[in-house]
């Protein structure tokens, strides 16, 4: 009996699938289902009907009870901020100029050499290099996994933070090289994005040990901390671990002054800042908090500004399901296209140095490049990468809003 039900329960996982795989979508199945009710005959109608009650209690069961490697726990989602004020909505990122990839999707961040090239890694692992007016892509690198997040060291090696494979350095050859797979006995199971130090120390992200880039909806929807903030130093080849127990660490940025580095906590739509000198070294306290989105990469210009990609703007329904962690089991198994979703919208903030909004710019349009997953300032320029587009883009430095501005220097 038992092995009878975990076979038919096998079946839903699979017929799940296929409906992922083959992108069949549910009014065509139910069209169908009604055609054969509707032409069969009063026993067959029967019988139908009695298949199709067990089939929805085994699809009840599987939802309910599927082992998905989950344990989800009840959390408070704060009440997101309006979309006003300093988050108010505009056009500003519409200017972008776009750089189309030929083939291969989401380059996830961007780096910019000495000569101005830009580079982005895409999902097959290939890592392309345009040129600085923008012709390109040529190949540069792959590293055979997941490349995210990229930033150059000062010898002009690009280092990688590579989802599947680890931390990484890439030299201008395009040579791959491992730097670090693991810290204190953990291995790295989403490394995601890095920032440079002045004294070459390489701040890195594991953003979850537990579960990969194919499974991160999962990480958001089980709400436990399972990503790390780490510094790589060249001189020793060792890491050590600064941050633990964070919300999916995501982007990551060294001060002007090298005082701090940040780091984006996702799914607590927080950014995290830790000391690295002065009285309140090695320990850590929210940066900004309660965003209207989720923040993916984020960056330092160096002088004044930090640039915070919101891969999206905040979900009701992922918030609203916060304090009920067994309906969000089940979501984790429904298939993926019934899942909550990211919404389709180009968002990116600029901070003070102090965390206060200091640019807000966002591009609702369909042709916007979203999700905008990185934003690095170079040389008058934005250069905004993205996870899933099929390019990445580039537009001049926007003033500071000058209410923001005022409203800043009013606080
Ligand atoms: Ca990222």
């Amino acid at each position: 009996m038992i092995g009878y039900l975990l076979y038919a329960l096998r079946s839903v996982n699979a017929l799940f699938s296929l409906i992922e795989t083959k992108r069949f979508s549910s009014p065509r199945v139910l069209v169908l289902l009604a055609r054969i009710v509707w032409t069969s005959g009063d026993t067959m109608k029967k019988n139908l009907f009695r298949s199709l009650a067990a089939l929805l209690l085994l699809v009840a069961v599987y939802l309910c009870f599927w082992p998905v490697g989950l344990d989800p726990v009840a959390w408070a989602a704060p009440a997101p901020p309006a979309m006003a004020g300093v988050y108010a909505p505009n056009t500003l990122l519409a200017g972008a100029q776009r750089f189309q990839l030929p083939d291969g999707v989401g380059p996830e961040d961007v780096a910019v050499d000495a000569a101005g090239r830009f580079y982005g890694g895409l999902a097959d692992g290939r890592i392309v290099r345009f040129d600085a007016d923008g012709t390109g892509p040529h190949p540069f690198a792959d590293t055979g996994g997941r490349p995210l997040g990229l930033h150059f060291d000062a010898s002009g090696n690009l280092i990688v933070a590579d989802a599947m494979k680890g931390l990484l350095a890439v030299d201008p050859n395009g040579a791959v090289f491992v730097l670090a797979t693991e810290a204190e006995g953990v291995p790295f199971g989403f490394t995601d994005d890095l920032d440079i130090g002045a004294d070459g120390t390489i701040y890195f992200s594991d953003a979850s040990a537990k579960f990969s880039i194919h499974h991160y909806k999962n990480d958001a929807l089980e709400h436990r901390p399972h990503g790390r903030l780490m510094a790589y130093e060249p001189a020793t080849q060792t890491v050590r671990v600064l941050l633990k127990d964070l919300y999916f660490a995501n982007g990551v940025a060294v001060s002007p002054d090298q005082s701090f580095v940040l780091v984006n906590e996702t799914w607590k739509y927080r950014i995290t800042r830790y000391w690295l000198s002065g009285a309140r070294a090695g320990t850590s306290e929210p940066f900004i908090e309660n965003l209207p989105g989720f923040p993916d990469g984020v960056s330092c210009n160096g002088r004044d500004t930090f640039w915070v990609a919101m891969a999206s703007p905040r979900n009701a329904l992922l918030d609203n399901l916060a304090p009920y962690p067994f309906l969000r089991g089940i979501v984790a198994r429904l298939p993926a296209f019934l899942q909550p979703k990211p919404e389709h919208y180009a968002f990116v903030l600029g901070l003070d140095i102090r965390g206060r909004v200091s640019h807000n710019l966002q591009d609702p349009a369909a042709t916007a490049i979203a999700y905008v997953t990185s934003v690095e300032e170079h040389q008058g320029t934005l250069y905004l990468g993205s996870l899933i587009d099929t390019g990445a883009a580039r537009l001049a430095v926007p003033a500071p809003n000058q209410t923001l501005a005022e409203k800043a220097a009013a606080d």
